[in-house]
């Protein structure tokens, strides 16, 4: 019961949050980028919960970055992070590339 209860107060506070992290000012101030936006990233672009982005998924994500690019670029890209060449990106080579970036 009580563990419950800390859930519900967690998913509120969360869900208060996220107004300042919606404009991205806090994220632009930093000049590194710590692991857990990196993680934030991810999750968000992965949008089928398999912990791969595949290119569809990389395609949005490029859009969440404000990059549009065309996709020849987009799928240029996605081969150049997909490391082990298997048509997906972990997310050890989204991290790689990302730290590179
Ligand atoms: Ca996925
Ligand atoms: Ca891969």
């Amino acid at each position: 019961m009580g563990v419950s209860s800390t859930t519900d107060a967690q998913i509120v506070r969360r869900s208060e949050n996220p107004v300042s992290r919606s404009d991205g000012s806090d994220t632009m101030k930093q000049p590194q980028h710590p692991i857990e936006d990196i993680e934030e990233l991810f999750d968000d672009a992965d949008q089928d919960r398999d912990d791969q982005i595949s290119l569809t998924e990389f395609r949005g994500l490029m859009l969440t970055l404000g990059r549009n690019l065309h996709d020849d670029a987009v799928a240029a890209n996605f081969q150049k992070i997909d490391a082990n060449h298997d048509g997906r990106i972990g997310f050890d080579e989204f991290r790689t590339w990302w730290l590179r970036a």
